[in-house]
């Protein structure tokens, strides 16, 4: 039904810090997301309702339209890597560094360096842009042990306090992005329910800014 949207939303940080952006654009669950097992969430706003799924998968859904919006990391949507995707909003939530990392005081490799990620595809592109030879291993998660146990030199990771990386003997090196969450829509959904899209996306902005 074209009045209706749905919105993507991951459990845990971003769901905790959308939620009151959500609430000033006048849309709160009709119950507790994060207590709730429902992955289809009704909302106080008659033609929203909420999909919660997995952080990594949000761009999935927005992309092919089963999410008309959604929100993810810039992180996320670097790595997915669709040109499909409008992304219209930076909502300035769950901010953190997208950066290489490795072990305190390990001298800097000049040979072919291991590198350990969960993202492949902006660590090719890094270090095909640094002219730098890499080989990528793919992890899914607990990064910070590749470098303890030899799996990898580096590793590249979303960082913020840097508290995980020290706690493991790393230290943060180089930059990749400043990260943020954003707002992104499906191209078709932007077209065809552009009114109550348009009007989401002023009063999510507006509630970013008075947040500032
Ligand atoms: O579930 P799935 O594995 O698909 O996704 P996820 O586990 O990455 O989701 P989630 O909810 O953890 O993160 C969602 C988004 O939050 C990410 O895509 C980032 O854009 C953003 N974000 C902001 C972060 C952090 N800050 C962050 N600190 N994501 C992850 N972390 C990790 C970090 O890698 C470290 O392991 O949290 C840990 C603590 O960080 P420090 O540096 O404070 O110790
Ligand atoms: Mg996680």
């Amino acid at each position: 039904m074209s009045s209706q949207i749905t919105i993507a939303l991951s459990k845990g940080r971003i769901l905790k810090e959308t939620l009151p952006l959500l609430k000033a654009a006048g849309i709160e669950p009709a119950e507790d997301p994060d207590k709730s097992r429902k992955l289809v969430i009704g909302t106080t706003h008659p033609h929203v309702d909420l999909l919660i799924v997995r952080a990594s998968d949000v761009p999935t859904y927005v992309e092919y339209g089963a999410a008309d919006m959604g929100v993810a990391g810039k992180d996320v949507l670097m790595e997915h890597g669709s040109s499909e995707l409008y992304e219209p909003l930076d909502l300035k939530i769950a901010q953190c560094k997208l950066m290489t990392a490795g072990k305190v005081g390990a001298p800097k490799s000049y040979g072919r360096l291991k590198v350990a990620t969960k993202f492949v595809n902006v660590a090719k592109q890094y270090y095909a842009s640094q002219g730098v030879q890499a080989d990528i291993i793919k992890l899914y998660g607990s990064m910070e042990l590749a470098p303890l146990v030899g799996l990898a030199d580096i590793i590249i990771d979303v960082v913020d306090t840097g508290n995980t990386l020290r706690a493991n003997g790393l230290e943060p090196q180089e930059l990749i992005a400043e990260i943020s969450s954003r707002m992104v829509v499906n191209r078709a959904s932007m077209k065809v329910k552009y009114k109550l899209i348009g009007q989401l996306l002023d009063q999510l902005a507006y509630a970013v800014e008075e947040k500032a």
